[in-house]
């Protein structure tokens, strides 16, 4: 499976339930490696650039002003695979549909409030990562087991 990197956000619900270290650690757990990490509050300028796609649909408002109500968390998570992985960690959009186990399944009652952003291809994962971050803030590191695995 090819190395891949993937840009995910935790939106504002994470920070302000507190929840951010518990979704933080799913994500080292499964093996993904961080290359990249920070707090920010968005602007509507960049929340709409980054959701263009869903621009005219009854959520779009709504999505918006969810993503910038506070800070968020974004990241450039590195892995074989990385990008069905981390979608497959959420689980599906719709809170309905996503099951336990999972971090929309576990952590939201309500679609327009969930709580994790993940790219679905590896062009979303280029476009959002380069909205987010530049260059020399994704870093290229190695954690304490390598040699050891
Ligand atoms: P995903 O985040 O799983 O890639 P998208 O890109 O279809 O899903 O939707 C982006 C975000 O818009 C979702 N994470 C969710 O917060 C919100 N959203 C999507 N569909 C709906 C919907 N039918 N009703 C309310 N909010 C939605």
């Amino acid at each position: 499976m090819a190395l891949e990197r993937t840009f995910t956000m935790l939106k504002p619900g994470v920070l302000s339930r507190r929840i951010a270290g518990e979704i933080l650690t799913r994500i080292e757990r499964k093996g993904l490696t961080i290359r990249a990490l920070k707090m920010m509050k968005i602007d509507r300028e960049l929340a709409e650039t980054h959701y263009a796609e869903h621009r005219g649909k009854d959520f779009f408002t709504s999505l918006v002003d969810y993503i910038t109500s506070g800070p968020v968390v974004a990241m450039v998570l590195e892995g074989d695979g990385a990008i069905a992985m981390l979608r497959r960690l959420c689980g599906p959009t719709k809170a309905e549909e996503a099951a336990p186990g999972t971090i929309r399944g576990d952590y939201g009652m309500h679609t327009n409030l969930n709580i994790i952003h993940a790219s679905d291809s590896p062009e979303s994962a280029a476009r959002e990562t380069a909205l987010f971050f530049k260059p020399e803030e994704i870093l290229d590191w190695e954690d304490g087991n390598h040699g050891w695995i």
